[in-house]
C-alpha cells in the first residue's frame, strides 16, 4: 500500500515482480540496480539459494526524485517463482501498489506462465485486491532466445493479457525492455494514486 506523508511530502510505492520460476524477475532487478546511479538507489537485498533461485525475495529501493512536490520512492520486490513458495509469495505481494508479471517467452514454459498468473489472481483475491484495477503490466522476457524457441509478443498477449494492459517484450540479460516495463508500471501506479481521493 502506498504511503503518502503530507508532512514530509514523501510518497513510497511498492512494486512486485511476479511470475514463474526462472522467468527473469531477479535479473530485472539486477539490471536496474546496475544502471541506476548510486545516489538514486539503496542497497539491493537478495535472499537466494546456492543455485540462484530466489528463496524469500529481492528488494531494491529506488529514489525517483521529486514528482509534483513529493519526494517519490519506489520499492521493488521479486517473489520466489517456484510453485512451493506460495506462502512467501503472499507475504511479498501484500500491500503491492503495482505488479509486473514477468513471463518466460519460451514455448515450453507457457503452462508455467499460466499457472503462475492464476496463482497471482488467487492470491490477490485472497488479499481483497481488485484484480481489475490493480496497476499491472506484462513483460515477456527471454525474447532474445532463438525465434523457434519463443512465442511472439502478440501470441503471449492473446494467451495471458486479458485486461489488455501494457505489455513489453524483453531480454532482461541485456536490459532490453527492462526500463520500459518499470516506467510503465510506475506511471500506472502514480496515475492511480493521483486519482484516489487524498487521505
Ligand atoms: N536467455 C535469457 N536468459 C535469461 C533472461 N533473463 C533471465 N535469464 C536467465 O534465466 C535464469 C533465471 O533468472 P532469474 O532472474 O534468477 O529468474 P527468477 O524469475 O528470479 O527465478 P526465481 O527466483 O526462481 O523465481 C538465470 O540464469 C538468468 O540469467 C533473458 O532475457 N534471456
Ligand atoms: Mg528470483
Amino acid at each position: 500500500m502506498s504511503l503518502v506523508n503530507f508532512t514530509t511530502r514523501e510518497i513510497t510505492c511498492k512494486i512486485v515482480y511476479y511470475g514463474p520460476g526462472r522467468s527473469g524477475k531477479t535479473t530485472n532487478l539486477q539490471y536496474i540496480y546496475d544502471q541506476v546511479p548510486p545516489e538514486r538507489r539503496g542497497r539491493m537485498v537478495s535472499l537466494a539459494t546456492q543455485t540462484d533461485r530466489t528463496l524469500f525475495f529481492d528488494f531494491l529501493p529506488l529514489d525517483l526524485g521529486t514528482i509534483s512536490g513529493f519526494t517519490t520512492k519506489f520499492q521493488l520486490y521479486t517473489v520466489p517463482g517456484q510453485v512451493y513458495y506460495n506462502a512467501t509469495r503472499k507475504l511479498v505481494l501484500h500491500g503491492a501498489d503495482g505488479v509486473v508479471f514477468v513471463a518466460d517467452s519460451q514455448i515450453r514454459q507457457l503452462d508455467e506462465n499460466l499457472e503462475s498468473l492464476q496463482n497471482l489472481q488467487v492470491n490477490l483475491l485472497e488479499q481483497r485486491i481488485d484484480v481489475r484495477t490493480l496497476p499491472l503490466v506484462f513483460q515477456y522476457n527471454k525474447q532474445g532466445l532463438p525465434r523457434e524457441l519463443v512465442l511472439p509478443v502478440e501470441e503471449l498477449d492473446d494467451a495471458m493479457n486479458f485486461r489488455g494492459v501494457p505489455s513489453f517484450g524483453a531480454d532482461a540479460l541485456t536490459g532490453n525492455g527492462v526500463f520500459e516495463t518499470l516506467r510503465s508500471v510506475s506511471e500506472l501506479v502514480l496515475r492511480k494514486l493521483s486519482e484516489e481521493p487524498s487521505a
